[in-house]
């Protein structure tokens, strides 16, 4: 059921449009994940995530209040591993691949002309195989873009040289898949390399570098097939891990040390209940003036203080045994010293996610110099 009730923030992060539309990158490997959500409902799919880069789209999703309803990877990709297995198990979104790429793990098989549906939008599956056999395109409801994964990139393509490739075949996905579409559609690529975003139907028919202006199928069959690439570093990992969808091999997602939510800040943080209940167990690193922390609002019960302007020299104060959790008013300060103390390489640290002041709003204890 496609819920009415759209929320201000998404709204607003949408720019005010009905359609959320985000592009990330990954730069280790050069690959783009696209985020698409429909603003009224909320309802979103995320588009070829990369396994490293799980929190930081997880973070993107949840600030958002968006509700993923599926990961679709445009094919099994030789030089990343997907992050589609790691969001279901934290989302419970469907993984959407081509039936053809033969994938462990995959709930939803996707077919040629196929409809993956997000809110009242959706995304329109066309086979553009060459690149692999199983190679899909998304295109959206109103053909106004396009996800091409690899079988088209900016003014490049994919290779066809493993994974069942062929030259020929790709010559027929793009000239009659994505050509086909209208000249103004905007294409966005799975791949680039040297810092392209974006381009259009009408731009890649012009400049193509591959298959672009004149060029025939022989010429475009006569390019790809001297190419003489190097194999992507990390396939041997790669392969395998995507035809599990991700999953890892032993089947179990990374854990850490605490529930620690990532905010797409990049910074680890925890929430105050979990805080509240381990407090035993952590050194509560207060990085406020002495002033503040003797002050009228209080402190978390046995915290150290230790200000952030001196926390660089003198870090060597905190007991090395505990995994600390560091606080200010706000979460501001907080989160510069966090990212401090990680650099010096401390392993166990987080931010408690909006300061004292949440903590004090949410009812956990707080203790002041005088009660002492
Ligand atoms: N150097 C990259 C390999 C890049 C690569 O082979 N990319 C594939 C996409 S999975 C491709 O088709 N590249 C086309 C090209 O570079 O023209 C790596 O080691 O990961
Ligand atoms: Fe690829």
């Amino acid at each position: 059921m496609v819920a009415t009730s759209a929320s201000p923030l998404l709204q607003a992060a949408a720019g005010g449009g009905a359609l959320l539309f985000r592009q990330l990158f990954d730069a280790p490997t050069g690959t783009f994940t696209y985020l698409l959500a429909d603003v009224r409902s909320g309802e979103g799919v995320l588009i070829d995530p990369v396994f490293e880069q799980h929190e930081r789209d997880l973070s993107l999703i949840r600030e958002l209040g968006i509700e993923l309803v599926a990961c679709l990877d445009t094919h099994a990709h030789a030089d990343h591993v997907t992050g589609s297995w790691l969001m279901h198990e934290a989302t419970g979104c469907a993984i959407a691949l081509s039936a053809a790429a033969r994938a462990e793990n995959v709930t939803q098989p996707l077919q040629h002309g196929d409809r993956v549906s997000f809110g009242g939008r959706h995304l329109k599956v066309r086979s553009t195989p060459g690149h692999t056999d199983g190679c899909v395109s998304f295109v959206l409801d109103d053909e106004s873009m396009a996800f091409t994964g690899d079988a088209l990139l900016v003014r490049g393509c994919g290779r066809c040289d493993f994974q069942q490739g062929n030259a020929h075949t790709l010559w027929r996905s793009i000239t009659e898949q994505i050509f086909s579409l209208p000249e103004a559609c905007l294409l966005y690529p799975g791949h680039d390399y040297t810092g392209r975003s974006v381009t259009s139907v009408a731009e890649e028919k012009a400049f193509n570098a591959r298959l672009g202006g004149s060029a025939s199928e022989r010429d475009f069959v006569g390019h790809m097939e001297n190419m003489k690439l190097p194999h992507p570093g990390r396939i041997a990992e790669a392969l395998p891990g995507n035809l599990r969808s991700g999953k890892p091999r032993d089947g179990v997602a990374p854990v850490s040390w605490a529930p620690l939510q990532r905010s797409y800040a990049g910074l680890p943080e925890l929430l105050p209940d979990w805080v509240a209940e381990h407090l035993g167990a952590l050194t509560i690193l207060d990085v406020r003036s002495a002033e503040e922390f003797n002050g009228p609002d209080g402190r978390v019960p046995g915290s150290l203080l230790l200000p952030l302007a001196e926390l660089e020299q003198r870090n060597g104060e905190i007991p090395p045994d505990r995994p600390v959790v560091v606080v200010c008013h706000s979460g501001s300060r907080s989160a510069l010293a966090t990212q401090q103390l990680l650099k010096a390489g401390r392993g166990q640290v987080a931010n408690l996610r909006g300061g004292l002041s949440r903590w004090g709003d949410e009812g956990y204890p707080l203790e002041s110099a005088t009660a002492r």
